[in-house]
């Protein structure tokens, strides 16, 4: 079976970390949000693409789940010391990732060219696709003004408000190659249990790649990041409250409904599945919550029962 998942950064590497111990991964083609990315000390950081590579290589930071595992912060500390703003905190093993990354872009090649050398080089064979190969930054509207994604998620905590969510440069942007294609030949659709908004909502923004998953031969599937009215992790719970008439697995299903076959909600969110089914999608309750190797497997396992 060849499944293309759409991905933002923790909660989707959970998931395909369980994925990738049930199908070969070269079957597995993960088309990530970069709508996150940005300059850091004249470096360019692609915090989901690197999470993808970094869970499914084994390197990932077990406590936090972005950054790699027994890093050390040298290089931090001292440009802190130089009065540099410290508040992203890029470790000295990761910044191997940032240098290679942006020497390459400098070179000319396209940030697909390079997420494709790094997957090599690491030993990954799942295909790991930028959105686009076009900077989109997502760009949050908030009552303290308009923030780069990192600018409200790291430095302020994701503390303020927002009301509106934009993807600058998106009109002009293009799927990055081989993206559509990937939508159109897989057997099975996944949408990774990620932030609606500011994950999925970025790669849905360049042009083609949502009206490529309405006309897909293959089913899409949907696991809610939302359990019992809170996000797993991070902000879209905060953001519903703002951007949605409620805050609930379902309403994550009305944002996909133009394009969703099946949504997968946790086993404390099975009161939902009448209101999800209205909408005329098929609907699972499992255990989504993964904090563990045997329960990523496990919903991985389940997904693929159901698509098959
Ligand atoms: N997240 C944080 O909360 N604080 C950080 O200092 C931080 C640094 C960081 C460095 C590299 C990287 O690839 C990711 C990093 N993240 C950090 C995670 C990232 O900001 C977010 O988790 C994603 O952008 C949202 O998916």
């Amino acid at each position: 079976m060849k499944l293309t998942a759409l991905a933002g950064g923790i909660g989707a590497a959970k998931l395909l970390s369980g994925m990738v111990r049930l199908l070969p991964p070269e079957d597995i083609t993960v088309i990530v949000n970069t709508g996150d990315d940005f300059r850091w000390m004249g470096l360019y950081i692609c915090p989901d693409p690197d999470t993808i590579l970094y869970t499914i290589s084994g390197q990932v930071n077990p406590e936090t789940g972005w950054g790699m595992r027994e890093d050390s912060f040298q290089c931090l500390a001292r440009l802190a010391r130089l009065g540099a703003d410290s508040w992203f905190r890029i470790g000295d093993r990761d910044l191997a990732t940032h240098l290679f990354r942006t020497n390459r872009l400098q070179q000319g090649d396209s940030l697909s060219e390079v997420t494709a050398a790094l997957c090599a080089l690491e030993g990954v064979r799942v295909r790991i696709l930028p959105m686009s190969d076009k900077p989109v930054p997502t760009m949050l509207h908030t009552d303290e003004g308009v923030l780069a994604l990192q600018d409200y998620f790291v430095r302020r905590k994701c503390a303020p408000g927002v009301f509106r969510i934009t993807h600058h440069g998106a009109d002009d942007a293009s799927p990055a190659p081989g993206v559509l294609e990937a939508i159109r030949n897989a057997d099975a659709l996944l949408i990774c249990p990620s932030n609606p908004y500011i994950s999925i909502g970025p790669i849905l923004a360049v042009p083609g790649i949502e009206p490529a998953l309405r006309a897909a031969r293959a089913r899409v599937i949907a696991v809610s990041p939302i359990v019992a009215g809170e996000a797993i992790k991070g902000p879209a719970a905060a953001m519903m409250r703002n951007l949605a008439t409620e805050v609930s697995a379902a309403a994550v299903a009305g944002i996909y409904r133009d394009f969703l076959d099946v949504f997968v909600l946790d086993r404390r969110d099975r009161h939902l599945c009448d209101s999800v089914a209205a909408m005329g999608i098929e609907v699972v309750d499992l255990e989504t919550v993964m904090v563990s190797t045997e329960s990523k497997v496990a919903l991985a396992q389940s997904i693929l029962e159901i698509l098959e």
